[in-house]
């Protein structure tokens, strides 16, 4: 199994995008492994963030993430799933993003994107320490569907 980590970032929460977003990744057969409601600190979005220090919208994205609550999610499928995920989220700038994905459904600028999703096999596993407690995870478990999602 391969997992990502999902952020409904501040404006999907406020916009009532929660359940909508969720649900195309559940209709697509992903498999969750945790999700919460949290708000996220400045330290915290500094490391999720590291790879932006210095650049020009850094300040404005740490802003952003820690304005209000996000929601949470791992979540799990075969290997290939976070690229997967990266499709179904589209471009990082929502006017670019294609439509049928969630940025280009949703959105329309970049400072207002949405939704994270970690973009390799590492930053998922890297990702999901940062955000979740080994306890709060469900890594296992079965479902009926299971055999009508997976030959
Ligand atoms: P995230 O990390 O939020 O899933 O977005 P992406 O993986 O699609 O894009 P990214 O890491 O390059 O950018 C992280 C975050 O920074 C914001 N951003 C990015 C921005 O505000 N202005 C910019 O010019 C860029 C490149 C949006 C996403």
């Amino acid at each position: 199994m391969e997992r990502a980590l999902i952020i409904l970032k501040p404006d999907a929460v406020q916009r009532g995008l929660v359940g909508p977003i969720l649900t195309r990744l559940e209709q697509r057969g992903l498999k969750l492994q945790g999700l919460k409601l949290m708000q996220v600190d400045e330290a915290l979005a500094r490391r999720h963030y590291a790879e932006h220090e210095g650049k020009g919208f850094f300040a404005s994205l740490v802003s952003y993430i820690t304005s209000a609550p996000v929601v949470v999610a791992v979540v799990a499928g075969k290997p290939g799933t976070v690229e997967m995920i990266r499709t179904m989220v589209g471009a990082t700038n929502p006017a670019k993003a294609a439509p049928g994905t969630i940025r280009g459904d949703f959105g329309v600028e970049v400072g207002r994107n949405l939704i994270h999703a970690s973009d390799s096999p590492e930053s998922g596993e890297r990702e999901t320490a940062l955000f979740f407690q080994a306890e709060e995870l469900i890594a296992e478990w079965s479902r009926v569907t299971d055999p009508w999602i997976y030959e």
